[in-house]
């Protein structure tokens, strides 16, 4: 029994986009539970297994399995004919891991800490800055069209994620700006956008 614990409008909906993209919806249940939002509304749901009372959190078997990329792992395993990974145990594979990893412990938080202002030599020789991240990513889309080449994965899904909740941080680069704009007409994007604003209306 898989089940996704997924709030509309919130880093979940990468993983409810994946399960599109995956067209694994009859195996995955999605449970919406509430989250506090930014604004002040909503609030920490009772019903979500997820230790910090965050989104996304997948539930295997009673496993409790949190952050984006360890799900995304997980899932494209679990469904090895589902296109969105490379196959397990080949060289390609162990690039794609390496991509998820580095979104969540250095992209993503250099992101946020560019976005909120925050530099310190401590942060800059752990993390290093959102510029130097920004030409990690650039250089990998020298080959393109896709992270991994010739195939749209879940790393591009992930790794553009930023730039789809914030597009006016986008980098002024047309290569990075047409990689996310080749990732913003993915039509699961659109049918989860689409799902996530009526079930938000429906609130
Ligand atoms: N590192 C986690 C981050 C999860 C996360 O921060 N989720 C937000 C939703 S956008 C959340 O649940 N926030 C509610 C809260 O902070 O209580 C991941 O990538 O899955």
């Amino acid at each position: 029994m898989l089940t996704l614990f997924h709030s509309p409008h919130s880093r979940s909906s990468a993983i409810v986009a994946l399960i599109d993209e995956m067209g694994i919806q009859d195996w995955v249940e999605i449970r919406e539970v509430t989250i506090p939002r930014m604004d002040g509304s909503g609030g920490r749901d009772p019903a979500n297994p997820h230790p910090e009372g965050k989104v996304p959190v997948l539930v295997h078997d009673g496993h409790v399995i949190t952050e984006r990329a360890a799900i995304i792992l997980h899932l494209t395993s679990l469904f090895p004919d589902s296109g969105m990974a490379p196959a397990v145990g080949t060289p390609e594979w162990g690039v794609f891991a390496m991509w998820l990893a580095w979104y969540q412990g250095v992209l993503e938080p250099t992101f946020i800490m560019d976005a909120a202002g925050v530099s310190h030599p401590w942060l800059t020789a752990a993390v290093r800055d959102h510029q130097t991240a920004v030409a990690r990513l650039r250089a990998a889309l020298d080959k393109g069209p896709w992270i991994l080449g010739e195939r749209y994965s879940a790393a591009d899904l992930l790794l553009h994620a930023p730039y789809a909740w914030f597009p006016e941080a986008t980098p002024e680069d047309p290569v990075l700006r047409d990689w996310i704009d080749r990732c913003l007409a993915r039509p699961a994007r659109a049918r989860v956008l689409d799902r996530d604003r009526s079930r938000m209306q429906a609130a």
